[in-house]
């Protein structure tokens, strides 16, 4: 029987190679450290729990460890069931965090691990894909939680919907609608790892190759750039006319994904829609397709439906599903269409997550003054743009211009009501 109180991971022994982890990207993360250093002395989490549903990576591991240097109760969960390093798990534990987490979780129990950080009565909930919102808002918000963050795009737009739906309880700041979050996040960082879990699955070179790149918002932008500047041919889908317009601005190819199957070497989803690559457009196309995934959830590349289609399979190398359809063509599926650049990489650079961890430890702070029963008012970040910087001596010279330290560094958007009778 798990229980909240206690943690839940792979292998507390793991925790000396978690903290070396640790320790490597914090180093590299001068903005959230000037946040941190910033916050700390008025230790403004202190007496409340933070309850965390991230991807468990070193970087997180920064930004919860910040947290608790605030003075907060740390309790984490994974933000998607693969996305875990148990060394990151062993180490928070070894810091004094509630852990609920471990690589490789089955569905039942990542649901379980995020129903156990509920179960913590957390006063603040930081989401990264909206599972623990979505639940808190829904099914049993604890009576303590007076706001939340979410780092994501999907999440955002789940919570948006619920928001609309007026079935939200508490507000929760769009951390990824922060300029610094979206700009650099969304973008360079899921570029570069995007890039880095083709090489690092597949092994193939990029040049010379078309690649398909599903979506044109930050994401598919940064993807498209980075699998351009490696040298391959891009070509765009996307329903968007103006950034489909973008796209083709930008020097890439604009089809309908029914005429890019037959086209691509290479498809990487980034719309955060369901469906996006099915069975029948892996009927269409070349052999040897490689399909990854980096939206938040695996609904975007058809696994079910491929492998429901295939007449045989195999794993020619780790994290890669080489399926065989009839008539003999094979289509290697990467990360079993989970965010491939989490599953099959490493997840973005510490210097990138530096940026979108610094606004979210802001946003926990400010989210804090509501416990003390300080009026928060929503700041929409006009002030002051673009401060951060991904090294530290940048992030020091760009607080000490600052008249007024704002929350966040970018502009921030606050899902639903804030303020307005929240
Ligand atoms: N992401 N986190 C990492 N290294 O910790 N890498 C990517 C990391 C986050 C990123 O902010 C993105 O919005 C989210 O994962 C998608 O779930």
């Amino acid at each position: 029987m798990r229980r909240a109180g206690r943690s839940h991971i792979r292998d507390a022994g793991l925790a000396p190679r978690g903290r070396i982890l640790h320790e490597w990207a914090a180093s590299r993360m001068g903005a959230l450290r000037a946040a941190s250093s910033s916050l700390s002395r008025r230790r403004p989490l202190a007496g409340l729990t933070v309850a965390f549903c991230l991807q468990l990576t070193p970087e997180t591991s920064a930004l919860v460890a910040g947290a608790m240097r605030l003075g907060a109760r740390a309790v984490a969960c994974a933000g998607n069931p693969h996305t875990t390093s148990d060394a990151v798990a062993a180490h928070l534990v070894s810091a004094g965090a509630t852990v609920h987490a471990w690589a490789g979780q089955s569905g039942r129990e990542f649901r379980e691990c995020v129903s156990l950080a509920m179960d913590s009565s957390p006063d603040i909930v930081v989401d990264d894909g909206g599972e623990l919102s979505v639940l808190a808002h829904t099914r049993r918000a604890g009576p303590r939680i007076v706001g939340g963050t979410e780092e994501t795009t999907t999440g955002v737009r789940r919570l948006r919907a619920l928001f609309a739906r007026r079935a939200a309880r508490y507000p929760v700041i769009a951390v990824n609608d922060a300029r610094t979050k979206a700009t650099f996040d969304n973008a360079y960082g899921t570029g570069q790892s995007a890039a880095d879990a083709l090489m690092r699955s597949c092994g193939l070179l990029i040049a010379s190759k078309a690649a398909v790149v599903a979506g044109y918002g930050p994401v598919g932008r940064g993807v498209a750039a980075r699998l351009s500047g490696l040298g391959a041919r891009i070509i765009v889908t996307e329903t968007d006319p103006v950034r489909a317009l973008e796209a083709r601005l930008d020097g890439h190819e604009v089809m309908r994904m029914a005429d890019a199957a037959r086209r691509g070497d290479i498809f990487v989803t980034c719309t955060g829609q369901r469906g996006v690559i099915t069975a029948r457009h892996a009927a269409l196309m070349r052999d040897g397709a490689v399909l990854a995934n980096v939206g938040h959830f695996d609904v975007e590349i058809d696994a079910a439906g491929l492998r429901a289609a295939a007449v045989g399979s195999r794993r020619p190398r780790a994290g890669l599903e080489e399926l065989t359809l009839r008539g003999g063509r094979r289509v290697i599926l990467v990360a079993g269409g989970y965010v491939a650049n989490l599953v099959a990489a490493e997840g973005h650079a510490p210097e990138v997550m530096a940026m979108s961890f610094a606004n979210q430890l802001r946003c926990i702070a400010h989210l804090a003054r509501r416990a003390g029963g300080h009026p928060c008012v929503p700041h929409d970040g006009s002030a002051r743009q673009g401060g951060a910087a991904p090294h530290g001596g940048h992030a020091r010279v760009a607080r000490a211009r600052q008249a007024r330290k704002p929350p966040v560094q970018g502009v921030l958007r606050v899902i639903g009501g804030y303020g307005a009778g929240l």
